[in-house]
């Protein structure tokens, strides 16, 4: 399915108000910054037919095996009943597939056999709750359901919910895809952009049931760390995924690059313990005013790895008071969630947020496997404290996480000691983490601040490409 004909259909349906930004109440009576109101599409007939192609397409492309179609009858757009070509196609002549009703929650209309599968359409997607009822409906009148195509999932849990059920949705718009195309377009502003994003990921309305130690049955809600909505806030402002590493052994010279390059980066790290003597307790005062200046996050790649009660006081004291200046700090998971204990201790009171080391980006590293496992865990059970990871590849959908790779340069290869490097397209597309973090490709260019605008740029491509991608 082509990229630019969703982007078209967005603008589209943008135009004629099937999305309306402002205050809406949804049918759960749940109040939305967005409103998707598809119904409108009854009134243009060339759109609507572009909508139905690409239904057409999706069921296609996703080679989807079905002996009957099923729009959702309590909602607003009867699909399969509609005039329009590709769904006459979709469902009679060549391909000939009957249509079947649902017609009130009880009743099943239309010419079937026992045990075919049926094919549920719907326009928007919130919870998946009104296929989940017709589905069962259609099972009830003794068809199956395995797949649903939707045109526009609002990112809100259905995709989960009815996989948990057994039926896989095929969304052709995702909220995401959407904010970023009218972003792009500039139809909507970043600040807009960002309520509605954070309205969705604060609303996500499945709670998968998990089973605790003692095998009871528990219920976890989505909870975002206020420092990752902060952060994914800055990331959109400032059109940058980029935390530049500044591994530089001068405090004038960190200090003057920060300055420099602050208004290129969503998040600036440090390892203040590789300064020499010039390091003065101001640097943390001055390096906090710049972050302010340019609106970036520190992170002191500290990587915490000790009892939780030693690493409450390397964290809080010594001479650096990392707590005091940092924003980010990371650990290692070696030690076991005291560690995350110890420093939440500190961290959590002044609103800090902390990155499990779950992989690591040298040759030979044994954080892998099972290990990497344990560091989702952890972070599962402390999110009140663990805002993401440092990580090779996304390690989670639960979109509340954030994937930092470290390890970044424009080519691949290695430093000799150790670092292996991946591309920023490779990292974030095709690995699907959200930051890079890149050091001596910056530090050692010829042109630092150019260095980090190529970065900065390529590393927002790939990462907004890949969210449009995933949408699809
Ligand atoms: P480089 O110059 O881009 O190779 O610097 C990478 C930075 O990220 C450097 O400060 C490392 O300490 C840090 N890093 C890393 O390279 N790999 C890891 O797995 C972790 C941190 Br954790």
């Amino acid at each position: 399915m082509e990229n630019a004909s969703i982007d078209s259909l967005i603008l589209k349906l943008h135009d004629v108000d099937a999305v309306k930004f402002g205050e809406y109440k949804l049918k759960s009576g749940m109040m939305t910054p967005i409103y998707i109101d598809l119904r409108v599409l009854v009134s243009h007939p060339a759109l609507m037919n572009q909508v139905s192609s690409l239904i057409y397409e999706r069921v296609q492309e996703d080679g989807l095996q079905f002996d009957s179609v099923c729009g959702v009858p309590y909602t607003a757009l009867p699909w399969p009943q509609s005039s329009v070509p590709d769904m006459n196609c979709l469902c009679s002549s060549g391909e000939r597939r009957p249509r079947t009703m649902v017609r009130t929650k009880r009743l099943v209309e239309g010419s079937f056999r026992e045990g075919d599968i049926c094919l549920i359409i719907e326009d928007t997607v919130t919870s998946g709750s009104s296929i989940q009822e017709t589905a069962e409906v259609l099972y009830a009148g003794g068809l199956k359901v395995t797949d649903a195509v939707v045109l526009m999932d609002r990112e809100q849990g259905g995709v989960e919910m009815l996989a948990s059920k057994g039926i896989r949705l095929h969304p052709i718009i995702s909220m995401f895809k959407l904010l970023n195309v009218l972003l792009a377009a500039e139809r909507i502003d970043a600040k807009t952009a960002q309520s509605v994003r954070e309205f969705i990921l604060d609303n996500n309305t499945f709670s998968p049931k998990k089973e605790n130690s003692n095998g009871v049955s528990a219920t976890k809600k989505l909870y975002v760390h206020p420092l990752a909505a902060k952060l994914l806030n800055i990331m959109e402002e400032k059109s940058s995924n980029l935390c530049v590493s500044l591994d530089l052994t001068s405090s004038e010279e960190l200090l003057q690059l920060a300055d420099s390059l602050g208004p290129l980066v969503c998040i600036l790290k440090t390892h203040v313990d590789i300064l020499r003597s010039d390091y003065t307790a101001d640097f943390n005062q001055k390096l906090q005013a710049l972050a302010e200046k340019h609106n970036f996050l520190i992170f002191e790649d500290r990587k915490f790895a000790d009892i939780g009660n030693t690493v409450k006081h390397q964290y809080d004291g010594g001479v650096y008071q990392i707590s005091s200046w940092s924003h980010i700090v990371n650990a290692h998971v070696v030690p076991g969630p005291g560690v995350v204990q110890g420093l939440g201790a500190v961290g959590k009171p002044l609103g800090r947020g902390c990155l499990l080391i779950a992989q690591m980006s040298s040759q030979g590293s044994l954080a892998t496997g099972e290990y990497t496992q344990a560091a989702l865990k952890m972070a599962e059970d402390h999110s009140d404290f663990v805002i993401g990871f440092i990580c090779g590849s996304k390690i989670t959908k639960r979109p509340e996480f954030i994937h930092m790779t470290p390890g970044v340069q424009m080519k691949a290869g290695g430093d000799g000691f150790g670092q292996q490097y991946t591309t920023p397209e490779e990292v974030l597309c095709n690995k699907g983490s959200d930051v890079i973090i890149v050091g001596r490709g910056i530090l050692e260019a010829p042109d630092r601040r150019t260095a980090a605008e190529s970065y900065r740029k390529c590393g927002w491509k790939a990462y907004t490409k890949r969210l449009g991608q995933s949408s699809q």
